[in-house]
This record gives C-alpha cells, structure tokens and sequence, in this order.
C-alpha cells in the first residue's frame, strides 16, 4: 500500500492552475504526477517557479517530461502512472498569441487532448481513469451574454476553435465509449500567479512598480473588452469537484460579475491610492492620476487582437446546485490580491523584507 488516497495526473502542471491544482490534490493525500514540458526544465528556476512560489518541490510530486503532442509519450506516461484521475490542463492559453500560431494552437490544444483520450482507449482504462478537461469561455465568442451550458458556442479565435474541438472530441468519446469525461467551461480566472502576459497580471505588476517609481507608463490594447474574472484559487477546486461526480458531465464555472478593462484598470490604481481620468478615444485614450495629472495608461494599437470577444459573463447556476461550488473571490478581492502580491515581489526583489507596509 502506497498511503495514498488517489493517484492523480496533471498536464500543464507548471502554470497557474497546474500549481494550485497540485497544491489543492497534495493537501487530500493524493499522489500527484505532473506532465513538464521540455522548455520547462531549460530553466528550471524560471520553469517551474509557479511550482516553487507554492513551496511544491521534486519530493512533493513526481516530474515527467513529455508534450501533449507526442501521442505515444502520453501513452506510456499513462500507461506507467496508471491515473485514478487526469487534469488536462496543457495547453497554448494566450488567445492573441493563437492568431500568429494556430497550426501549433490546433495540435497543442486539440490534438493534444486527443492523445489522452485515445491513451485511454489504448489502455482499456475507460472504467478505472476520471479525466478533467480544462475548457474556456472563449469557445462562447461573440454569443450574448451570460453565457451558460447551454448557449451556443460562437468562437472568435483560433485558441476557442481549437479548444471547442476538444470540448466536443471530450463530449464524443464520453458518449461513444463511457469515459468519465468532463468539460469545465472555465471563465477567466487569475491571482499572483498569473502569467504577464494575460491582461491583469501586466496591469497590477506596472501598477506596483509604478508606485515603486520603476515604471513610467502602462500601455494596453482594447479596453473596452469585459470579462468575468474570478479567482484561480476557486476554480481549481470546481475542476476536482467535476471528478468526484458519479456522472461525468460538463460545468461553467464563473463568478457571475463582469468589468471591462478599463474598470480592472481604475481598481487597481485605486490599490495604490490613485484614481484614473480617462480622456481622448480610441488609440488616443490615455488614463491621468486625478491628483497629478500624470499620464499612466496608453493605448497601443499593435496590443489589438484581429478579432476580440467582446462580454464574457458567466452563470455557473449548474455547478454551484450540483457540485455545491461557490467562489469564494470576487472582483474587488481578486485585485486587491493580485496588487499586494505584486507589492510585496518588487520590495523582495530590491531587497526589502516581508514587513512590506501596505499604503494604498
Ligand atoms: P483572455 O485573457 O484572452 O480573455 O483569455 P487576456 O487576459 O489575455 O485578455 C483579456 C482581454 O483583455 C484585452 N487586453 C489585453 N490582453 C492582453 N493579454 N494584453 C494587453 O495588453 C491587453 N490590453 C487589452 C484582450 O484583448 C482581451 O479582450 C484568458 C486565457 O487564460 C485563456 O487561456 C482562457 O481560456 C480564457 O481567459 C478564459
């Protein structure tokens, strides 16, 4: 006997959700194993710093290199792990990143989660093996708001085209062959550990180093998008209360708010005791502190995405009657969170101490 309840498999193990997911699995006496893409070990203090920040090391869980591409290495690290669970969370998840790679978008985000359902196939574990696959509200697009299970899907980009493939590739093999196989239809969902490359993360980081006097200006693309934000803290446990279902089946989780951009903007100023004027229109808009005058936001009109979905607001109605899931972080919290964090980082960073003094 292993002393373990359940053994677990993440792809995808080295991001934001991959992270927390672990954390979430290690502290219920699960056996975690995560998939690490190649890139991932180049550095790995930069790789699998996510990974470290949450105090998870090599002894905590087991490490395998591989790519959800590779059809046969997913199968033999299937095959060796023999999973009572998968959380498919490997994927290319920067949306205007998939407009300049879709060909790569397609076989990482599709192609990939079919090698784990043929894996499983393969390997006649269909009755022992639960698998987790990490879906987006991008597959809604340009659907009205709010989105729920039921509303059709109107995909925007080659990032919620391919991830709406593997959504209904999920949906197939679950009904043509009994896989307990569930799609968590996911809404945005952010925190300190979030990547700088997605919208929140780059603003509360210039919003702290602003503050600090290391940045000058913040320049962002459509400000007008909005998204309903919710914590990835949150959504992590949903994805787990998917798998402990006796009936597979397919959730949104969200947090039924939604702000624009701009408004995450304003809110996160206002961390830092700072309140946002905005002026002009289009690429010309600029964002002034109140007291100052100071310019601090600009548009960058090379930040704009071909195509942009526009109102994403979710009704996780079904997940919270059924799974019993309620986020417990809303907007404001979600700011104020990811801000602090990124207070408390500069100060580590130029030398400070943990007695960081919070002014805003
Ligand atoms: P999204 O997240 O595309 O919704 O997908 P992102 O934070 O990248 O963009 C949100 C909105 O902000 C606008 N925007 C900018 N976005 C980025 N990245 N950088 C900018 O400078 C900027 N300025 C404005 C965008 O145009 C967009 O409208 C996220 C990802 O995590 C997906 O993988 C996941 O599936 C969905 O959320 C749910």
């Amino acid at each position: 006997m292993s002393g373990f309840k359940k053994t677990a498999l993440i792809t995808g193990i080295a991001g934001q959700d991959g992270g927390y997911l672990a954390e979430f699995l290690i502290r219920r006496g699960y056996k975690v194993h995560g998939l690490i893409r190649w890139d991932s070990y180049v550095d790995p203090q930069d790789g699998l710093k996510r990974l470290s920040s949450l105090g998870l090391t090599d002894a905590s869980m087991t490490l395998h290199h591989g790519d959800v591409t590779d059809a046969q290495s997913v199968a033999a690290l299937i095959k060796q792990v023999r999973p009572d669970e998968i959380y498919n969370l490997a994927a290319l998840s920067q949306v205007g990143v998939s407009f300049t790679t879709p060909a790569a978008t397609l076989d990482i985000n599709t192609k990939g989660t079919l090698a784990i359902l043929d894996a499983i196939r393969l390997l006649d574990m269909e009755r022992t093996v639960r698998l987790y696959q990490a879906s987006s509200s991008e597959m809604f697009g340009s659907a009205p708001a709010p989105q729920d299970e039921h509303t059709p899907f109107m995909p925007c980009s080659p990032y919620g085209v391919a991830k709406l493939a593997a959504y209904w590739l999920v949906k197939t093999y679950r009904d043509a062959y009994g896989l307990h196989a569930s799609n968590g239809i996911l809404f945005n969902h952010e925190s300190p550990a979030r990547g700088e490359d997605f919208v929140t993360r780059k603003i509360t980081k210039a919003v702290a180093g602003i503050e600090a006097g290391s940045r000058e200006v913040l320049k962002l693309g459509n400000l007008d998008s909005i998204r309903d934000w919710g914590h990835a803290r949150d959504y992590v446990e949903g994805m787990w209360l998917m798998l402990q279902q006796d009936v597979p089946d397919d959730y949104v989780l969200a947090t039924g708010q939604a702000h624009s951009v701009r408004e995450f903007v304003e809110r996160a100023f206002e961390q830092i005791g700072m309140h946002i004027v905005w002026s002009g229109q289009g690429v010309e808009e600029t964002g002034r502190d109140k007291r100052t005058g100071r310019l601090l936001v600009s548009v960058d009109a090379s930040l704009f995405r071909p195509k942009d979905v526009h109102h994403l607001l979710g009704n996780a109605r079904k997940a919270q009657d059924r799974l019993n899931w309620l986020p417990r972080y809303y907007f404001d919290d979600l700011v104020a969170d990811m801000v602090n964090a990124d207070r408390v980082l500069l100060w580590r960073e130029a030398g400070g101490d943990s007695a960081w003094k919070m002014t805003g």
